[in-house]
């Protein structure tokens, strides 16, 4: 998990921390797709993808 999420808004991705916008060149392309509800973001491969926030993973720390 990264700390980017839409949570408080849906389709405005922000990070946890600072609240400031992800930007778009983050995503892997075709994401964000919210398919079936997401509102986290994961990191594979240097890309961003959103994925339900109810998911057990690992995460990043800064
Ligand atoms: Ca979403
Ligand atoms: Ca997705």
């Amino acid at each position: 998990w990264t700390a980017a999420n839409d949570l408080a808004r849906e389709g405005r991705w922000v990070w946890n921390d600072d609240d400031k916008q992800v930007l778009t060149s983050y995503w892997h392309h075709g994401e964000p797709n919210n398919y079936g509800n997401e509102d986290c973001a994961v990191l594979h491969n240097g890309k961003l993808y959103d994925f339900p926030c109810s998911h057990h993973l690992g995460y990043i720390c800064e």
